[in-house]
């Protein structure tokens, strides 16, 4: 693997402007992140990559209270303006934004014996529970989530049909995750499961169960069995430190 330039700060230009400079590493991976569900999933598979096969990467951490995410060199990456986004050096600096797709990514190039997902060919059955299990959670679990918690503590205005509403869909979304877990470990895989980027996508958000108004997991306890157990593992501690 080729010598990268050593992490330095956002430089700037001589018209003032701020720009990104890249940054110098050894490590192929430079993950632009904050410490939320969409940025954890990210930091947790990456620790388990580094866990199971030394995979280093290095933590460009965006004040996203600041919105460093809507700033002209972060929307050159992700013109959604959002975290996460990874830029991978050991592939001419090719760069993926959406958590999701990230996670996918990942997997294609980093995860060499397949341990957190499913042969797309020879698994196909698999693979795709593994699809439609992502696909859930990113088009359901984490909009719901993000509104409840949006409409709790940053809108401007109090709007109790708001909060009810996401709630009530996040809490809803929970009992599909609870019918999902009654008889299996992990979202997707044969017999009990296998843990998966299935399951490091959606554990994160419902990790802030409370910033959505639930208080306890207790209503649904294969939810919460699986919750705890995802919880324990190492690489899910170390990837919710991230970032520092
Ligand atoms: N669908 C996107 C959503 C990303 C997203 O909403 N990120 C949030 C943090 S969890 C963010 O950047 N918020 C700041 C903003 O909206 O400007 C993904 O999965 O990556």
């Amino acid at each position: 693997m080729s010598a990268f330039r050593r992490l330095s700060p956002i430089a700037r230009s001589s018209s003032g402007k701020r720009r990104y400079s890249a940054p110098k590493s050894e490590n192929p991976l430079l993950l632009f992140t904050a410490g939320t569900p969409n940025g954890r999933k990210v930091s947790v598979l990456l620790e388990e990559l580094k866990a199971a096969y030394g995979l280093g990467y290095d933590v460009h951490k965006i004040d996203i209270s600041k919105n460093t995410q809507k700033e002209p060199w972060y929307l050159k990456m992700n013109p959604n303006g959002r975290i996460p986004v990874l830029v991978d050096r050991a592939r001419d600096g090719f760069t993926v934004f959406e958590s999701a797709a990230i996670l996918l990514y990942l997997e294609q190039h980093y995860d060499k014996d397949l341990r957190f997902s499913f042969h797309p060919v020879d698994q196909p059955n698999d693979y795709s529970e593994m699809l439609q299990w992502i696909f859930w959670a990113h088009g359901g679990l984490g909009p719901m989530s993000g509104q409840a918690s949006h409409f709790r503590s940053a809108a401007p205005v109090e709007i109790p049909y708001a909060q009810q509403r996401y709630t009530d869909e996040t809490e809803r979304l929970y009992g599909v995750l609870e019918i999902r877990l009654a008889d299996r470990d992990y979202l997707a895989g044969p017999g009990k499961g296998v843990y998966t980027i299935a399951d490091m996508n959606a554990q994160p958000w419902v990790a802030g169960h409370r910033y959505v108004g639930i208080e306890s997991l207790d209503k649904w306890p294969n939810l919460k069995r699986w919750f705890d157990e995802v919880a324990e593992r190492p690489g899910v501690k170390a990837g919710f430190a991230v970032p520092a």
